[in-house]
């Protein structure tokens, strides 16, 4: 391989880090380059229970120049625009770049004006999300400083990273409560836009359980549309039996909110974006569909899986193995299967662990029950992830467990 080989990497997150870590380590002759104007790295996942107050968000960020693989680039620049036959890209301040290959990997864009009325509601009157950095500490004081009435957790249409958040806090925060004393003048409503809890079947009849158990009202078919937050109230768009939509007013104490997402705005203009406006890749290989020499992986990528940083883990060896074997002359393979997993925070000491794969197959790494709430996998969840994530995963080692389905054959 020639040493000029370049790949380029756009985005700098769990999946950035984790494919620049590998290239480096399995090939230390490859040029790498990492594009992301953010300084701060944060572990996503944890912003649940930082939430719910069981997580210091101090803990959840760690400085991006720390993380950089050494021997790779950082360039602290904003991509602006694709020249895919050229193989080059532009920065917004910086000078062109070339690639030969290049993986892109910017995550997914947060679209709060999507809800009239939230980005300003946020942070005030009861209004929190976990979903942004700014405001998750919110979360928390609005669960301590709640005494009753009407809490709203909503989930907006996927695909939205971790589908399984929204309603994660909800529980957490009824537990809470419970604990406290307030549940008896509570009263807890999730709201999805979905038409079905959680989207894969097995999962979603145990987790109605789980709400029925903490006394949460499930509304589905109800996406949020406007908050007022000086008034405390929320406004719906429901979509009744015979699918016409009406609109429903409801008021509340407190609101979790999560945005509305989408595909970054610079990939849905780029050459790069399907239909949808994500990167258009081959599920498997994780190989753009036109471009060859383009890949993507993590929540930017149209490979049709829940989003999370589980499914990182699994498709980042496959875009390495894929770009070396291309290096060598070889042609991809079809090495991700749709792996991703969502740790179900069911309450204060208990998690049901998700694995499932394409088409909703149910996938465990474990041989155990997966519908089962579990303390050993709110212990694997509050501590072992976050050791998995900074330890092994960014530093590009590809410790690879195995996972098979369940029941098994
Ligand atoms: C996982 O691998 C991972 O990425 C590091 C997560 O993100 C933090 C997860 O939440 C989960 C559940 C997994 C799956 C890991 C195992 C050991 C089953």
């Amino acid at each position: 391989m020639s040493q000029a080989m370049t790949v380029v990497i756009v985005g700098a997150g769990a999946a950035g880090i984790t494919v620049a870590a590998g290239l480096r380590r399995r090939q230390p002759a490859l040029s790498v380059i990492l594009i992301d104007p953010a300084a701060t790295h944060y572990y996503q996942p944890a912003f649940t229970l930082v939430g719910a107050g069981v997580y210091d968000f101090e803990r959840t960020q760690r400085a991006q120049a720390d993380l950089i693989p050494a021997g790779a680039e950082w360039l602290r620049d904003r991509v602006v625009g694709f020249q895919p036959e050229q193989q080059t890209l532009a920065l917004a301040a910086g000078p062109q770049v070339h690639y030969d290959h290049l993986v892109l990997c910017p995550g997914i864009q947060l679209d709060w004006d999507k809800v009239a009325g939230l980005r300003e509601a946020l942070g005030r009157n009861g209004v929190c999300s976990n979903y942004s950095p700014d405001h998750v500490t919110y979360t928390w004081d609005c669960l301590r400083s709640f005494g009753g009435g009407a809490a709203l957790f909503t989930q907006p249409p996927v695909p939205i990273k971790c589908a399984g958040a929204p309603q994660k806090i909800a529980y957490l925060a009824a537990d809470y409560w419970r604990r406290r004393g307030v549940m008896a003048h509570a009263h807890l409503h999730f709201l999805s836009a979905a038409a079905t809890l959680f989207s894969v079947p097995y999962f979603s009849s145990a987790l109605e359980k789980v709400a029925a158990r903490h006394g949460i009202q499930i509304l589905l078919q109800h996406n949020l549309v406007a908050v007022n937050g000086a008034k405390r109230i929320a406004t719906f768009e429901r979509t009744g039996r015979d699918g016409a939509k009406e609109r429903l007013e409801m008021e509340f104490e407190m609101l979790h909110a999560t945005p509305p997402q989408s595909a970054p705005d610079f990939i849905k203009q780029s050459p790069f974006a399907n239909a949808a406006g994500w990167v258009d890749v081959n599920p498997n290989t994780l190989q753009h569909v036109k471009y060859a020499n383009v890949f993507s992986l993590g929540d930017a990528s149209s490979a049709p899986t829940s989003k999370t940083a589980a499914a990182i883990r699994k498709q980042a060896p496959v875009v390495v193995n894929n770009i070396l074997a291309m290096a060598a002359g070889r042609s991809p393979s079809p090495g991700y299967d749709g792996y991703t997993s969502c740790p179900l925070t069911t309450s204060l000491n208990t998690v049901m662990l998700a694995e499932f794969s394409y088409d909703g197959r149910v996938t465990p790494t474990f041989p155990l029950r997966p519908d089962r709430e579990r303390l050993i996998w709110w212990l694997l969840k509050k501590y072992g992830l976050p050791r998995l994530y900074w330890d092994y995963m960014l530093k590009g080692h590809e410790w690879d467990i195995p996972h098979r389905p369940y029941p098994p054959s």
